[in-house]
């Protein structure tokens, strides 16, 4: 017999047999854990002695999935489908006792079981999808077989995971146990051969599906219903074929249109863009000389300095996190819009099902609104979301400095300015650090957290344990104008701007890049956030593209015009004659040459390239801690799409190489800011990769 790896015990408790998988952090179905449950399994099915058999885990998790770090690899023996035989044709009643998580492959074992019991916050799901990938032991075919098509394809397609109960009352579930969980999973092991309970193969279950056999209605619903979630996407699309082929054939036929539809995800672009970024997420959480041990404060009190639009979404973010917050407001007028725009928030989400109206005023109840800055005193954390401009922010601190108690985090939600400035202002700059959320808030993911020269090691770690808790995915960053995020972003809206005066129509430069998966492309963008961000009437001279707009009363989507057309009440851009001519003119003023030859491939370089150079040198001066890093924030950020990377990814699927090529070629058409980051040059020499992975 194969040497039985430590991952996987056996042990006998009089005639029930307990398998216990031991692989952390999160028992993943690594090689020698595929071994040793087939191993032990076949051990406990030749032992007379055994009636009944426990498959369990140690530590904090049940099985959470294949083990990622294998992908891409050739699979070594034995395979998934292996395993999962040796379980589902097991002759004793197998019982999966599950708490923590059954991911993936982790419930694709537990469904191969014949029995499955559970702690009531155990979590069952199948978030391969978020991999680029389908469930690929068997998932796909047994899940439909036990909770029926329509939960399958919500559970597979979407990737979320449900709770114990939930999954008791789909029947994925039998049994959710008070107390110790093996105990439990024994008692029920030892009932079930009692009784005599006819051991349960979903593979042979047939009454879940056969109703929707030979009718298409649900699955074109749900393609439709969710078509926007899923453009650009390929898995979701896979996913809900293999849903299909267990819903059309047998088990045997769908297993194998299973195998088929994930070897084609795994060998795509999409899945290994994914993957990449599913650790990308994890090592923007690492910072080298912030060790995970270093000391945090306790933040039971926040308050917010500004009610407008960020201030009013960030708290949000605290009050959905459970933490009282004050949200500080010059005067009565300003305070009461702040805090109505809340309300309507809260109410609107309330309407579309997101939560009851009890949970509105729970949350409502946790924001103070306030005139006086005096309640600075009783904060553990402040986040200032005053107007953009360096004098006022330092105002601001020194105020704060003056009020807030010693141990307070004080924090800048900038998005450009200087965080070395805004500390000098205060007695404290270790405790200063800048927290850049994204609008709107209370719904982005993303936050740069923007580390000054003298943040301290605790200000740090106390800004990112935050962010965490505030359920948002935080980026550490360094000082520079526009952090990463937007320092990226203003080297392509400089390249959008020229493209539109060269001759290309705003609409074509938007198209290219909606094409590629972004959700809208520059001019679209600027439109929602406003064209007179910064833009002061008084002193506009028309010296730009976005001055003539403003000046022409085009301020935007909420204007109902701005590079756009927009009809009253409607959101959709339409390509405007009126901004044609204002373009047109403002480049014959300026001599500049126009071109109506213009491709859809010189605008995506013109508009990607830079963004990657930009990253690179964000790379060379240490501003971003890793290329990954830089992705975690596009796609968070700015909806970069997932399954494809992230632009430094993009950087490497392209060709280093190449990209410094065609910049050199375009630097000498159209000056030095085309030039590539030294970076970049030794990349593109060395024949190397700009990405972590
Ligand atoms: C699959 O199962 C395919 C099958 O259908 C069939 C194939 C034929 N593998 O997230 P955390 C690491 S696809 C390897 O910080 P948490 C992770 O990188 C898989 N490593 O903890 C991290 O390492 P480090 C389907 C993994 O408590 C450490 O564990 N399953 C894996 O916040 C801790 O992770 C999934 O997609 C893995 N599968 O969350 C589940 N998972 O410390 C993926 C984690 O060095 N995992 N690691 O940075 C998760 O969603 C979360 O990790 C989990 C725990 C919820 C389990």
């Amino acid at each position: 017999m194969a040497a039985k790896p430590d991952s996987v015990q056996l042990e006998v408790r009089d005639g029930i047999a307990v398998v216990t998988i031991d692989n952390p952090p999160v028992n993943a179905l690594s090689r020698h854990v595929r071994q040793g449950i087939c191993d032990t399994m076949r051990e406990a099915v030749a032992n007379a002695e055994v009636t009944g058999i426990v498959l369990a885990c140690a530590g904090r998790t049940f099985i959470a999935g294949a083990d990622i770090t294998e992908f891409n690899k050739p699979l070594e023996a034995p395979g998934f489908l292996e395993m999962i035989d040796v379980l589902d044709d097991a002759p004793k009643p197998v019982v999966a006792a599950v708490h923590g998580t059954a991911l993936g492959g982790g419930l694709e074992t537990a469904l191969a079981c014949h029995f499955r019991v559970a702690v009531a916050s155990a979590r069952f799901g199948l978030p391969e999808v978020k991999l680029g990938l389908c469930p690929g032991a068997g998932g796909t075919q047994r899940l439909p077989r036990v909770v029926g098509p329509e939960k399958a394809l919500e559970m597979i397609v979407g990737g979320n995971p449900i709770g114990a109960r939930e999954a008791l009352a789909h029947g994925l579930a039998d049994e959710i146990v008070d107390g110790d969980l093996t105990e439990g999973a024994i008692a029920f092991a030892r009932r079930a051969v009692a009784e005599g309970r006819p051991l349960a193969r979903i593979r042979d279950r047939d009454e879940k599906v056969a109703p929707a056999r030979g009718d298409s209605t649900l699955f074109d619903a749900f393609r439709k219903k969710h078509a926007r979630r899923m453009r650009g996407f390929e898995a979701p699309e896979a996913c809900i074929r293999t849903v299909e082929a267990a819903v059309e054939r047998s088990f045997d036929e769908g297993m194998a249109r299973e195998q088929e539809i994930f070897a084609e995800l795994m060998a795509g672009g999409q899945a290994r863009a994914q993957q990449y970024f599913f650790f990308s997420e994890r090592e923007a959480a690492k910072i080298p000389d912030v060790p995970r041990n270093t000391e945090t404060l306790d933040v039971r009190r926040a308050v917010v300095v500004g009610g407008g639009t960020m201030g009013g979404g960030i708290s949000m973010c605290f009050a959905n996190a459970g933490i009282p917050v004050s949200m500080v407001e010059r005067d009565q007028e300003a305070l009461d819009r702040g805090l109505a725009t809340i309300r309507r928030n809260y109410e609107n989400t309330a309407a579309r099902g997101g939560f009851t109206a009890e949970q509105v005023e729970e949350r409502l109840g946790l924001i103070d609104g306030t005139l006086d800055l005096e309640a600075a005193r009783e904060a553990d954390l402040v986040v200032e979301a005053v107007f953009e401009e360096l004098g006022i922010k330092q105002e601001t601190f020194r105020r704060l400095d003056a009020l807030a108690p010693a141990h307070a985090v004080l924090a800048t939600n900038t998005s450009a300015l200087d965080v070395n400035a805004i500390a000098a202002a205060t007695g404290r700059p270790e405790s200063v650090i800048g927290t850049h959320f994204f609008s709107p808030a209370n719904i982005m993911r993303l936050v740069e957290v923007v580390r000054g020269e003298k943040s301290s090691k605790e200000t740090v770690a106390t800004a990112m344990a935050l962010s965490r808790r505030l359920r948002k995915v935080p980026v550490l960053v360094g000082v520079c104008h526009g952090f990463v995020g937007n320092r990226m972003l203003f080297a392509r809206q400089r390249e959008a701007t020229r493209l539109i005066l060269e001759g290309a129509p705003p609409e074509e430069v938007d198209a290219v890049l909606y094409d590629f998966g972004l959700p809208m492309g520059p001019f679209a963008m600027a439109d929602l956030a406003g064209l007179d961000l910064g833009w002061n009437a008084a002193t506009s001279t028309g010296s730009t593209i976005r001055e003539r707009l403003c000046e022409a009363g085009r301020r935007g989507q909420k204007a109902g015009a701005g590079y756009y057309d927009y009809e009253p009440g409607s959101r959709t851009p339409k390509p405007s004659p009126v901004v044609a001519r204002i373009i047109r003119e403002f480049a014959e003023e300026r001599q500049l040459r126009r071109r109506d030859d213009i491709g859809r491939e010189e605008i995506f370089e013109r508009l990607v390239y830079p963004m990657i150079n930009e990253g690179a040198k964000i790379l060379e001066e240490g501003v971003a801690l890793r290329a990954s890093d830089i992705d975690v924030v596009w796609v968070y950020g700015y909806g970069w799409p997932v399954y494809r990377g992230g632009p430094m990814f993009h950087a490497d699927e392209i060709g280093v190489d190449r990209i410094v090529a065609r910049m050199k070629e375009l630097e000498a058409s159209h000056g030095e800011e085309w030039r590539p980051a030294a970076l970049l040059e030794r990349v593109a020499s060395e024949g190397g990769r700009i990405g972590g992975r």
